[in-house]
């Protein structure tokens, strides 16, 4: 039976916990790699870990992967995740409400910034085709996106949001590798706030490791993670401007 206080992985069957694992070890192949491997995953809190896979990376690195039972549960009643407070609507409703309450073109700006490269994510949100059928902002009547790429330098991005008078800036994250995102970010923040404008902008961040909760304790108003659309975006931005007076 399901009990949601005691929730395992499932496999086979309901409760069996089953799961698929996948790292690598920085030790040769062979059977002594194996045998590591085997006692991490038991270490990780799997039981009776069995190798499905394993392959030489050379240079003193074996890849594995390993198939056991997760011996944890989760109580799956006591989890809340904050997310955005969205009344979402389609392209064509975010246009009329434009028309009808900002009565004006929408400025959006984006970017992926500081050393990051991935244009992706972005690009789904901003860019004319859009993704996975559903338009991005370039396509939307009543908004000017401007989307100026990977490797953003924060202070590019604010010069811009200033030149261009943005309502909105996107930012996207893709790389957390120690923490650049976290850095990256804040220092935006800084720069908005040393110029003046923070409370005039609109101040989104994105990313598949970006929650809302990390986006507002950084001092964002809204954080999207993966699975985002323009249409979400844009309805935000719109009911946002028009909640804050900033039309
Ligand atoms: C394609 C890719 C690349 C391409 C990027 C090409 C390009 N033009 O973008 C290339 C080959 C250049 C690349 C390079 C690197 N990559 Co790379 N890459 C990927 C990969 C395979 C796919 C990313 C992607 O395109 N996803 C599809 C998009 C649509 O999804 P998304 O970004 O999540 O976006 C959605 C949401 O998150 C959200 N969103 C995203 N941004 C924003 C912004 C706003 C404002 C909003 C509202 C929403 C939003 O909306 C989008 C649509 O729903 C991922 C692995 C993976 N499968 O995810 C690794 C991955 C992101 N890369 C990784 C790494 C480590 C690198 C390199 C450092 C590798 C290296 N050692 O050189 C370099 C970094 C280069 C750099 N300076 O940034 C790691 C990051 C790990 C981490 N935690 O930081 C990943 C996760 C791979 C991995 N498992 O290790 N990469």
């Amino acid at each position: 039976m399901l009990d949601l206080t005691r929730v395992k992985p499932y496999g086979d069957t309901l409760n069996d916990g089953m799961v698929q694992i996948s790292f690598t070890l920085p030790v040769p192949y062979g059977d002594r790699a194996t045998e590591a491997a085997r006692r991490l995953a038991i270490k990780m809190g799997l039981e009776e870990p069995s190798l499905v896979y394993s392959k030489d990376l050379g240079q003193g690195y074996t890849y594995f992967i390993l198939y056991g039972k997760c011996s944890h549960t989760i109580d799956y009643t006591k989890i809340k995740v904050p997310q955005v407070k969205l009344e979402k609507m389609d392209k064509g409703e975010v246009e009329d409400y434009i028309r009808d309450n900002i009565k004006r073109d929408v400025v959006v700006i984006g970017a992926c910034t500081g050393t990051d490269a991935h244009t992706v994510g972005i690009d789904a949100i901003m860019n004319m085709k859009g993704y996975g059928g559903h338009f991005g902002l370039e396509r939307y009547e009543g908004i000017r996106a401007y989307n100026l790429g990977s490797q953003v330098p924060n202070e590019e991005l604010v010069a811009k949001a200033i030149e261009l008078k943005a309502d909105a800036i996107l930012v996207s994250q893709v790389v957390t590798q120690k923490n650049v995102h976290i850095s990256n970010l804040t220092q935006l923040v800084d720069l908005l706030e040393a110029e003046g404008i923070r409370d005039r902008i609109i101040l989104i961040c994105g990313g598949p490791r970006i929650s809302h909760e990390l986006a507002k304790e950084l001092g964002y108003d809204a954080g999207f993670g993966p699975g985002t659309f323009a249409e979400d975006v844009a309805s935000f931005i719109v009911r946002e401007m028009v909640n804050r007076k900033l039309i």
